[in-house]
């Protein structure tokens, strides 16, 4: 069973962009609706603690952060192209450019909702995208200042788009437009003043649309339980793979823990290296209900420690 699997939660906007990619690629897929905070106890024996928003899995393949994600989907299913117009290389640096721009919308929609958060989601997403000492009355004292940083960076991608292309690339879709679109989309769709805010921006707004009828593709519902099913029953198709030029030494057989470089207070994900690339590495782990499977993170952006 080679099946796209993602699970992700519809409000969720790096799940949005995923979705696009879907759609670009006009892929059927199925669709695990998860918890928005944990626990998440039906996701966690797939990604070994791993708790962000989506997660991809195939078989018994896992991918974490949408960054990896995207990257898989591309070397599984070239056509139709994430790179139109033969252009790889920088809608991955546009990629770590627009998620950077997300702190900026989380701080100016989570602050302009601070007082009317769920304690629960406030908690959990303060310490996740704010460090331990998170303030939300300061958070949401800051948001002009974040609005002002958001404004000018929407800026870019309208002039960009004010140039008559239909997409970031040209005529046809590729990444940066799915990577780009989920912030306007998280800014218009969660911040009651996001559509005045986003009328400056006639480009975006346009593209806007083009871009949302593209669609996600062909999702189906599939429950966590059968998603885990899944996974036991398969095998992970990652070859084991050495990179002769890795920066720390890893190899296959190491030991090895992976977690996101930020201080998002989030539990690391150990186990034994499987593949190790210049922009991803993957790690073997076994959990009693979905037995070995494969994790794949993306280098860029994690941190991975010997252990
Ligand atoms: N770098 C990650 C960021 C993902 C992220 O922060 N997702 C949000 C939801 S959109 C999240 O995980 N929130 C907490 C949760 O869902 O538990 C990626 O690109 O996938």
């Amino acid at each position: 069973m080679n099946d796209v699997i993602l699970h992700h939660y519809p409000p969720s906007p790096f799940s949005e962009k995923v979705r696009v990619a879907l759609g670009i690629k006009q892929l059927a897929w199925r669709s695990v609706e998860i918890p928005r905070v944990p626990p998440k106890p039906d996701l966690m024996p797939l990604t070994g603690g791993f708790r962000r928003t989506p997660v991809m899995q195939i078989g018994a393949d896992i991918y974490c952060d949408s960054q990896c994600i995207l990257r898989e989907l591309q070397r599984r299913f070239p056509e139709p192209t994430f790179f139109p117009g033969g252009g790889d290389g920088m809608p991955w640096a546009v990629n770590r450019w627009t998620d950077y721009v997300f702190d900026a919308a989380a701080a100016v929609i989570l602050g302009a909702g601070a007082d009317q958060l769920p304690e629960a989601f406030a908690k959990d997403r303060g310490r996740l995208y704010f460090g331990p000492n998170y303030d939300f009355q300061k958070i949401k004292a800051g948001v002009p200042h974040s609005a002002a940083q958001l404004r000018g960076q929407l800026g870019w991608l309208d002039q960009r788009l004010a140039t008559g292309r239909k997409f970031i690339l040209g005529d046809q879709p590729g990444l940066p437009d799915a990577v780009a679109y989920y912030l306007v989309w998280f800014v218009r769709g969660r911040w009651p003043q996001g559509p005045e805010f986003l009328a400056e921006f006639a480009a975006i707004e346009a593209w806007e649309k083009r871009v949302a009828a593209i669609g996600h593709g062909t999702p189906s519902d599939m429950t966590a339980v059968e998603a885990l099913e899944t996974a036991k029953s398969a095998e992970t198709g990652t070859p084991v793979q050495a990179d002769a030029h890795d920066t720390q030494g890893i190899e296959p057989g190491m030991k090895v823990s992976i977690v996101a470089d930020v201080d998002g207070g989030e539990t690391p994900v150990s186990g034994e290296v499987r593949l190790v690339a210049r922009d991803s590495i993957a790690i073997l782990h076994s959990e009693e209900r979905v037995g070995t499977v494969c994790i794949h993170f993306p280098r860029v952006g994690y941190r991975v420690t010997l252990i």
